[in-house]
């Protein structure tokens, strides 16, 4: 390698390594690492599978490129014997800013996972220019900012593909980006991008505001734009219409390439559609199916037999639903193909439940998908099971066979080898490094579970990545945090379900408790990272209110001894790799039934964390492999809470009135000391939710939770047993690679090598 990396270096700069910057360095191990992937052998199975999604949160892809080509650690050592620093040189790198929450970066695992299984699987997106915003933290609120990414040195290959996708009136002609996709010592796919030359990043204001009328110009700006405008659902719908016509030509391209006849497409061809921003593509597909002379009823039930569609919620305001006359002034092309899609699904079931489009005249965009494609999943056994037995349940009744799990998994070469490498090799050392292809051999660990060396040592692994994130913070926020506090994380996008205000809440009490005179035996650092939808007014508010609180307890002599808030800035891949591993308390206290996995839980476990959380989503998984003792569960079963849904029996007020310690916590938001320091009228507003409407319950778990909580704290104090908590937690972790789970939808689902 060194060799090549010098040659690279001589002819684009005509200098050693010694004598690059870092920003040099960067654009040849750019360079090194495309020339690399140009000589490895695409994967190449019978069936190829395309997965449509609106977001791929890829994250910064050098390292992880490293590692999987296996020169990391040699690229490593050669800069660092010419003075050089890897770390450094990844700062050049912007993070791609294609995605928004754990849906897009499950795709991005997903797609490691399908090339390193060396199965052909092409991921299919749209190249935002300012993607998700970028979060600042202004007098303790949220402001949004556009979010550039995209240099003449990234990772992005043009490509001269392109095709015409026709709106209503006028057509607009996209250009093709890939970037590559390289597996784990194996395998090479593509993500492809797609885009139009006549984007104007200029139209964007202060902020992110922007013209959201001119199509042409704004496209691919960003991922969800504002949709509380008529004019913004309308851009979702071009952005959503864009994205799978190209996806559509593109697969009808390659399939004609290869010569296979289009009767038989589904032979060849699967298409996973990623939430239901893609569902437009079955649609789609049978017009071109029809436009190659296919008959239209065959076409239909070629792309039955195509597309398969994964639910990641069970929210009802996530779950699109498009008016069909607005689909009609985008797309009147797809309009009668919608319209017979209907009769079709009316002529098999009379229920309304499982009509595509309403007496509203609203189109289902998940009722599609279900009817005219030919599997269901969902991405943790317990929301699948609230699929088939409530949400979906009419649909379960007449397709039981099309229903299945998919628990979702991560990939632990940026998830454990890359951010965490340290403990990866550690591990090696007690096990060897077969678990990095075969993550069940992590249960191999449990023989040290009584090793006091090796529980030492992972508690020293974890003192440093602490330290290595207080160094990080403080490098790139000015935030100074007490290294040998307990590191209590909770990490997400802000909604009201996940309940980062009942964290909030204990916080809250706890400040008050300490201000009585208790005094912790160990201080605690509480640390958030959320980026709010900027039309979601609730859960700016809540921001607000950590970002207050943050201030009130940095100020206070006594409790800013013992506690401390911090709100992470613009959180994203990058600095959750290194807030994951630092973490000792991983916060997952969702309402029970409504996360449909998390894949942060996951994240956390595999780097020795211990979960505080509700019987939802993967928590359920994660609980029944560590036991009840390696992990702390609260809070009302998903049986019960939809019981409170279906009685309408849920009474915020009554929690309230009822206890002093929850009074007294949600009556300091609207404190003097908060209003002084905070805008009355959020934190009203807050208030007035919280105990007026409280939707997601977070009252009802809050006296659990305090409890609960107060017992981890207290057994953190037994640094051995906390140990063997998070030797417990690694080892189990296997099951969440998303090896795993990949390997489980082409087993069931894609079939891509058979
Ligand atoms: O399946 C990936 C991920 C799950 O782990 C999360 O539980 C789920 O919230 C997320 N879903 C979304 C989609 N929209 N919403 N809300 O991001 O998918």
């Amino acid at each position: 390698m060194q060799t090549k990396l010098t040659n690279i270096l001589q002819t684009q700069f005509n200098k050693t390594i010694e004598d690059c910057t870092n920003e040099e360095l960067y654009t040849g191990l750019l360079m090194l690492v495309k020339n690399l992937s140009n000589d490895r052998k695409p994967t190449s199975t019978p069936r190829k599978l395309y997965y449509i999604s609106a977001e791929f949160l890829i994250g910064k892809l050098l390292s992880n490129n490293l590692i999987n080509l296996g020169i990391y650690d040699e690229i490593k050592t050669l800069l660092a014997d010419n003075g050089k620093n890897l770390s450094d040189i990844e700062e050049i790198e912007l993070e791609p800013s294609l995605g928004n929450g754990g849906l897009g970066r499950l795709a991005a695992c997903f797609l490691d996972s399908i090339a390193t299984l060396n199965l052909s699987g092409d991921g299919v997106g749209l190249n935002y220019h300012f993607g998700l915003f970028k979060q600042k933290f202004e007098n303790h609120l949220q402001k949004e900012e556009k979010n550039p990414w995209i240099t003449d040195k990234s990772w992005l290959n043009d490509t001269n593909i392109g095709f015409d996708v026709e709106f209503n009136g006028f057509t607009v002609h996209s250009k093709l980006y890939d970037i590559d996709v390289l597996g784990y010592q194996k395998g090479l796919n593509k993500l492809h991008l797609f885009d139009i030359d006549t984007i104007d990043e200029t139209i964007v204001n202060d902020g992110i505001s922007f013209d959201q009328k001119d199509i042409r110009k704004n496209l691919t700006l960003f991922l969800y734009p504002d949709d509380s405008t008529k004019e913004g659902q309308m851009l979702r719908i071009y952005q959503q219409y864009f994205m799978v016509s190209n996806a559509a030509q593109l697969i009808l391209m390659e399939e004609k390439a290869k010569g296979h006849d289009l009767h038989e497409l589904y032979k060849y061809v699967c298409i996973q559609i990623n939430d239901t921003h893609p569902s437009m593509v079955i649609p789609e597909l049978i017009n071109r199916l029809v436009l190659e002379g296919i008959d239209l009823h065959e076409a239909i039930d070629i792309v039955s037999k195509t597309c398969a569609y994964t639910n990641h919620t069970i929210l009802a305001e996530a779950l699109e639903k498009w008016h069909l006359e607005d689909l009609k002034q985008v797309v009147p092309q797809l309009i009668s193909t919608i319209q017979e899609l209907n009769a079709i699904a009316k002529s098999r079931s009379d229920n309304k439940a499982v009509q595509i489009i309403d007496e509203h005249n609203l189109v289902h965009m998940a009722h599609m998908d279900i009817h005219f494609g030919y599997s269901i999943n969902g991405v943790a056994s317990l929301h699948t099971e609230i699929l088939k037995n409530s949400e979906l349940k009419a649909f379960y009744e007449l397709y039981p066979e099309k229903f299945n799990n998919k628990t979702n998994g991560i990939t632990f070469r940026r998830w454990l080898l890359h951010c965490n490498h340290e403990l990866s090799q550690y591990i090696t050392s007690l096990i060897g490094d077969e678990y990095k292809t075969d993550a069940t051999k992590l249960k191999d660990l449990l023989k040290f579970v009584d090793d006091e060396t090796v529980l030492n040592k992972l508690l020293t692994i974890k003192q440093n990545r602490k330290q290595d994130l207080c160094n990080y913070l403080n490098k790139t926020m000015h935030l100074t945090l007490n290294p040998n506090s307990i590191f209590d994380i909770q990490i997400k996008r802000l909604h009201e379900y996940k309940r980062q205000q009942m964290n909030l809440l204990y916080i809250i009490q706890l400040l008050q408790k300490i201000r009585s005179g208790y005094v912790p035996s160990t201080p605690i650092t509480f640390i958030f990272g959320a980026k709010a939808a900027p039309a979601y007014i609730i859960a700016k508010d809540i921001i607000h209110a950590i970002l207050c609180l943050q201030d009130i307890i940095a100020k206070d002599p006594v409790a800013s001894k013992y506690i401390q808030v911090v709100m992470v800035e613009n959180y994203n891949v990058t600095n959750a790799e290194k807030l994951i591993p630092a973490c000792d308390f991983s916060e997952q206290i969702s309402l029970a039934s409504k996360e449909a996995s998390g894949t942060g839980n996951m994240k956390f476990m595999l780097n020795g964390a211990i979960t505080i959380g509700t019987e939802d989503g993967a928590n359920v998984e994660i609980h029944e492999l560590v036991g009840d003792d390696n992990i702390y569960i609260f809070g009302e079963s998903s049986d019960d809470v939809i019981a409170h849904y279906n009685n309408n029996d849920y009474d915020a007020g009554k929690y309230y009135n009822n206890d002093e310690i929850i009074k007294n916590a949600v009556d300091f938001l609207i404190s003097e000391e908060m209003t002084s320091i905070g805008q009355t009228e959020n934190l009203h507003r807050l208030h007035h939710e919280l105990i007026s409407k409280d939707w997601f319950m977070s009252l009802l778990d809050l006296k659990a939770y305090i409890q609960t909580k107060d017992q981890a704290y207290n057994d953190y104090e037994d640094r051995l047993a906390w140990a063997k908590k998070s030797l417990i937690n690694i080892a189990n972790a296997g099951y969440f690679s998303s090896d795993r789970t990949i390997a489980e939808y082409n087993n069931d689902i894609w079939h891509l090598d058979k």
